[in-house]
C-alpha cells in the first residue's frame, strides 16, 4: 500500500455537494483505503475563471499505481460531468495526485509532486490540517511553504 493525497477542487454546480461525493468515492474506490479526509475550505479562485472553489484533501492508502490511480481519479470528475473547455477551466469537480508516497513522477501524463501545490494556500492549509508533518519530496516540509501564501484568501468551513 502507498499514501496519497488527493486534492480536491470545485467552482461549478453544487461545489460543496460535488466535494462531499468525491470524498465518498474515494472511501469506496477499488483498491483504496480512505485515510483522512480535511475539512471543507472556502477558497477565491487562483490562477482561474469563475466563481470561489471549495476545497479539500484526502489521504488514501491505495494497491494502485500512480497511473492507475490518476485514470481512478478521473472517473470520479468524468461522473461528474467533468468537461475540459481549456485550462484551468470553471469545474464541477477536479482531483490531482499531489503525493504519491515519496515519489517523484514526471510522465506525459503525470507529474507529482504536483507542481504548482506548494504555491497555494487551498492545497497546502486542507493537507497541513490532516498530514502536519508531511514532506514534499524534492521541496521539504509542506509546512515551510504556508506563510509564503497568506495573502490567499481561504476560509475552513464550519463542518
Ligand atoms: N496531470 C499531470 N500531473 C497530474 C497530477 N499530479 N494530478 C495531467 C492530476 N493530473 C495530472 O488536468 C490536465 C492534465 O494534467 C490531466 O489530463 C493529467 O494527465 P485537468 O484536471 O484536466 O486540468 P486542470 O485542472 O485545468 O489543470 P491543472 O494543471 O490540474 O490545474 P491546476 O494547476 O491544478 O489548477 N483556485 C482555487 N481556489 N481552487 C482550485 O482548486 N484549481 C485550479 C486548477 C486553478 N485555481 C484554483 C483551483
Ligand atoms: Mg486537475
Amino acid at each position: 500500500m502507498t499514501t496519497a493525497y488527493i486534492g480536491i477542487g470545485a467552482n461549478l454546480g453544487d461545489a460543496r455537494a460535488n466535494v462531499l461525493d468525491a470524498i465518498e468515492r474515494l472511501r469506496r474506490a477499488p483498491g483504496c483505503t480512505l485515510e483522512a479526509a480535511s475539512s471543507l475550505y472556502h477558497t477565491a479562485p487562483i490562477d482561474s475563471s469563475g466563481g470561489d472553489y471549495i476545497n479539500a484533501v484526502a489521504r488514501i492508502g491505495t494497491a494502485l499505481d500512480a497511473q492507475s490511480l490518476l485514470e481512478a481519479l478521473q472517473a470520479i470528475e468524468q461522473a461528474h460531468g467533468r468537461e475540459r473547455p481549456y485550462r484551468n477551466a470553471p469545474r464541477t469537480l477536479d482531483l490531482d495526485v499531489l503525493l504519491y508516497g515519496e515519489e517523484q513522477i514526471a510522465t506525459a501524463t503525470l507529474t507529482v509532486p504536483h507542481p504548482r501545490m506548494t504555491e497555494r494556500a487551498f492545497v497546502l492549509a486542507p493537507l497541513l490540517e490532516i498530514a502536519p508533518g508531511v514532506h514534499v519530496p524534492g521541496h521539504g516540509p509542506a509546512a515551510a511553504f504556508l506563510p509564503l501564501v497568506q495573502d490567499q484568501p481561504i476560509a475552513k468551513l464550519d463542518t
